[in-house]
């Protein structure tokens, strides 16, 4: 169906989950809903809060801006708003515009009658967000554990902490995250090539089709996952790269306090070595 007599097809009432049809309606190209609305005012807040920030911080420089979480002193308490207290809003305003966004995710789903995978693998990586500015600063006991809102601070914030236990790669989490990072992005290319390699031939060629792609990785490995298969295995890889990261810094302090390379003396403990 030509996408512009489908759209008139499916722009229709209902599958909200909130508001009936007060929302229901698309500007332009997007889907508002009672979603649309909270993504845009918590959106429209966190980034005017922001702004403000960077109005009574000392730069301008966009690499530099950055929202600082309280200081360690404050625990689990509410911060004065120029000592944390932006942070502690900010972050309240990125979840709910997180959430909303999957939410309406969720809706535009229910009205094309698909499934809810996207909105499910957008979770996760909002799952690793929280866990790393609200489960864990709660396990830590202060908000302070938090991560500064700013280009570069961040990138400071995960070397202090990486280093703050010695050596983050002996993190065994951390090794299974980025070991899916690295298979989602071989998968990703296995598949991206073998679908144009087949689907989009020189002019004049004729165009392969699902046949070709399963046996040239029977040719070469002896087996193909499938067409739909590789789609799994994709989502899989992917989610469980967020997942692992989550599970790599909340056992990060909470969890285990001395260096990473301490943990491995398990092994080196084993009986079979003695
Ligand atoms: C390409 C989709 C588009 C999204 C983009 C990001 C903003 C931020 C706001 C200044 C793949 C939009 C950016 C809205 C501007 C302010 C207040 C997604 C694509 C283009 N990081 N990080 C970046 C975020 C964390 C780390 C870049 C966000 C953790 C490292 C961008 C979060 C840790 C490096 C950025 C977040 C961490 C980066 C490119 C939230 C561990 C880099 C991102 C909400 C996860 C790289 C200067 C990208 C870089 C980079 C955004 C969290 C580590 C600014 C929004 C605390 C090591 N991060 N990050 O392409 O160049 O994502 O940094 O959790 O090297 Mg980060
Ligand atoms: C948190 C982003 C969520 C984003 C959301 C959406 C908007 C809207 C709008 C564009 C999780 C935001 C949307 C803002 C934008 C528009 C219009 C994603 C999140 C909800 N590390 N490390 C990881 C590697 C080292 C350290 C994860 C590699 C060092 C710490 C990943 C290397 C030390 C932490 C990873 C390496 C160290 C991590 C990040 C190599 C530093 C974490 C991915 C090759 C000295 C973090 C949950 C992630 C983590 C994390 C990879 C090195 C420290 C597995 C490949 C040795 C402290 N590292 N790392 O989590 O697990 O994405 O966070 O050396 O906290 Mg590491
Ligand atoms: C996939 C696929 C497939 C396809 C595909 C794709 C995966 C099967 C069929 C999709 C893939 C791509 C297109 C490839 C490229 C994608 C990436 C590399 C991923 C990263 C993407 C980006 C960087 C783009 C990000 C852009 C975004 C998020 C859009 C921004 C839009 C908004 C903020 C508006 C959101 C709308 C809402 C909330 C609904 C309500 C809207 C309104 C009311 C209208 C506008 C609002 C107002 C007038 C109010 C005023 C608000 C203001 C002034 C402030 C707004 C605040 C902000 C912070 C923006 O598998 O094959 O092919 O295509």
């Amino acid at each position: 169906m030509a996408l512009l007599s489908f759209e008139r097809k499916y722009r229709v009432r209902g599958g909200t989950l909130i508001g009936g049809d007060l929302f229901d309606f698309w500007v332009g190209p997007f889907y508002v809903g009672f979603f649309g609305v909270t993504t845009i005012f918590f959106a429209t807040l966190g980034t005017a809060l922001i702004l403000y920030g960077a109005a009574i911080g000392p730069t301008w420089n966009p690499w530099l801006i950055s929202i600082e979480p309280p200081d360690l002193k404050y625990g689990l308490g509410l911060a004065p708003l120029k000592e944390g207290g932006l942070w502690q809003i900010i972050t309240i305003c990125a979840i709910g515009a997180f959430v909303s966004w999957a939410l309406r995710e969720v809706e535009i789903c229910r009205k094309l009658g698909i499934g809810y995978h996207v909105p499910i693998a957008f979770g996760v990586a909002i799952f690793a967000y929280v866990t790393l500015v609200v489960f864990r600063p709660l396990l830590l006991g202060a908000w302070g554990h938090g991560f500064p809102y700013g280009i570069f601070s961040h990138l400071d914030w995960v070397s202090n902490v990486g280093y703050q236990y010695l050596h983050f790669h002996y993190n065994p989490a951390h090794m299974i995250a980025v070991s899916f990072f690295f298979t989602t992005t071989l998968a990703l290319a296995l598949h991206g090539s073998l679908i144009l390699s087949a689907a989009n031939p020189p002019k004049g060629e004729e165009i392969k089709g699902s046949d070709e792609e399963d046996t040239f990785f029977q040719d070469l490995i002896g087996y193909s996952v499938g067409t739909l298969g590789i789609h799994r295995l994709g989502l899989l890889l992917a989610l469980n790269a967020g997942f692992w990261s989550a599970v790599c810094i909340i056992i990060s302090g909470p969890f285990w306090t001395r260096g990473w390379p301490e943990w491995w003396s398990w092994w080196l403990d084993l009986p079979v070595w003695r």
